[in-house]
């Protein structure tokens, strides 16, 4: 039985606390996880502070920034045991995590690294009123000691996009990982001792939100900033939390996103994206599709291909070749997405496909798999069109006009991302400029740059984490003025 320890002061440590983790591929427990209380977040917080006052505080940005390429090269020497974690983890496809999850968990130290070696702050002369001159810079400073809370979705990935710039910037991270997935954040604990990260820099506390190691930590007041990515309404509780000592925060946050295909589009290539958009990590992407809007001319057309599409994936564990889908994280959120399934039916929703649990057989009939599911024929007011369910699923609307759409896309509290679907370039700069989101795909989603901007609007966040973007939150901008 694994024992997933804290990561506290270069050290893992058990406590006497201990939770059981499962595997979603048939809910066996796969180990006990030593859930932190207030003591380990008091010394995690110290060690933190010690750090920032001692080799890493006094490090040049030219050392760390090769530490953090070495971080990057061990995860990827070490990529096999970051897969085998993630995969028992998450249940998620092998295809899926080695080619988006563990690579980026790797990445996510390479660029940050190179950013802040290479993006100049500005600078400014002027004249004095005594007709002297002065000049001014500005210098970028550590924030502090950074709590880094995280979600199950994509573990590694999520993490270190956060872990990745604050290291860079020069501060030191406290990472509470989802009580559901802690392997990876545990194992990069092992490759920071490796490469000679000092102790207290990078530091892992284990357990759950209210009551335990993360309300304990974001609540604490050695703390100095907070980065959160998860549900809206953790956000509002961690908000609170940081009010005292007017802490700042970043979130990214959660999203109902549309999809949009207009008539024109690459028929076969939007049905591609909005398969993956929908269905890819079991729906459970914040940045996923659960609401698509199609143009009237093709719409019967492209229901009958998504449907074609949801109905050909294979869905299985992790390691069967072909499987497309895998499980959802844990029982408790397979009820959840089997209630908003049981939902739409209750509303009136025609079930083109899916709509329940798919036969499973030995163990794996345990485990925590859905049908992908398509829905047509509900109103916009109801739960399934207005609420994140976050699994494998879908509601198709028609739409007329390119204004339709809009209002369609914008009749909602949240603001993460959309993609949307045309030849025609004017539309889709007008598509782009007229959707309340932070992220907009056209003709692709889930494309990344790194150095862009990534975060959502209204209830999908605060802040803009990327590129330069991150250095916004990870440092304090200081401007020094010296009259000559
Ligand atoms: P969650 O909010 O339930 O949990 C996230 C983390 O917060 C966990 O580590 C949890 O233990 C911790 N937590 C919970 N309550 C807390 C509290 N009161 N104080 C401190 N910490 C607390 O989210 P989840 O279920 O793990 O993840 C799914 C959600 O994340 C979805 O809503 C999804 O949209 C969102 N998400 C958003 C993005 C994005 O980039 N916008 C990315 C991934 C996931
Ligand atoms: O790609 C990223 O950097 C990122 N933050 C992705 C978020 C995915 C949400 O589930």
């Amino acid at each position: 039985m694994k024992q997933f320890l804290n990561f506290i002061n270069g050290e893992f440590v058990a406590t006497g606390k201990t939770f059981e983790n499962r595997a979603p591929i048939n809910n066996q427990v796969i180990g006990q996880v030593h859930e932190a209380g207030a003591a380990e977040v008091d010394a995690a917080v110290a060690a933190a502070r010690a750090a920032l006052g001692g080799e890493w505080g006094r490090m040049s940005v030219v050392k760390r920034t090769e530490l953090l390429h070495a971080v990057a090269d061990e995860i990827n020497r070490r990529f096999d045991d970051f897969l085998a974690a993630e995969l028992a983890d998450t249940g998620k496809p092998r295809s899926l995590a080695s080619h988006i999850d563990i690579p980026r968990g790797a990445a996510n130290f390479k660029i940050f690294a190179d950013i802040v070696k290479n993006v100049p702050t500005e600078s400014f002369q002027m004249t004095t009123p005594d007709g002297g001159t002065a000049i001014s810079y500005a210098m970028r400073t550590p924030l502090g000691v950074i709590a880094v809370v995280c979600p199950w979705n994509l573990p590694l990935l999520l993490m270190t996009w956060k872990v990745g710039p604050a290291l860079a910037c020069g501060n030191t991270v406290i990472v509470k990982p989802s009580e559901e997935t802690p392997a990876t954040a545990t194992l990069l604990g092992e490759v920071m001792n490796s490469v000679g990260i000092p102790k207290g820099v990078y530091q892992v506390l284990h357990g759950f939100g209210p009551g335990s190691a993360g309300e304990f930590l974001t609540r604490h007041p050695g703390v100095d900033g907070i980065t959160f990515t998860g549900e809206t309404r953790t956000g509002e509780a961690i908000m609170a939390a940081a009010a005292k000592g007017v802490r700042p925060v970043s979130f990214e946050l959660g999203g109902k996103n549309a999809g949009i295909v207009f008539a024109d589009a690459d028929f076969d290539a939007a049905v591609a994206g909005i398969t993956r958009s929908a269905f890819e990590n079991c729906g459970q992407v914040c940045l996923g599709t659960e609401r698509v809007y199609v143009q009237r001319p093709i719409f019967e057309r492209f229901v009958a291909a998504l449907k074609a599409r949801a109905e050909a994936l294979k869905i299985g564990p992790s390691d069967e070749p072909g499987v497309g889908l895998g499980p959802l994280i844990s029982a408790e959120h397979k009820a959840k997405v089997l209630s908003y399934y049981a939902k739409a039916r209750a509303e009136g929703a025609t079930v083109v496909t899916g709509g329940g649990e798919p036969p499973m057989h030995g163990a794996y009939a345990q485990g925590h798999f859905v049908q992908p599911t398509i829905w047509t024929g509900l109103p916009e007011t109801s739960s399934v069109v207005r609420e994140e369910v976050f699994g494998p699923c879908c509601h198709i609307a028609p739409f007329d006009t390119e204004e339709e759409a809009v209002r369609l896309a914008n009749a909602t509290d949240y603001g993460l991302a959309t993609t949307v679907w045309t030849r025609d370039l004017g539309t889709a700069h007008r598509m782009a400029a007229a959707i309340e989101v932070g992220l907009c795909w056209i003709n692709s989603w889930f494309l990344r740059d790194l150095r862009t901007a990534f975060g959502g609007a209204g209830a999908s966040g605060i802040g803009r984490e990327g590129g330069v973007h991150s250095l916004e939150f990870y440092t304090e901008l200081r401007n020094v003025m010296i009259k000559i």
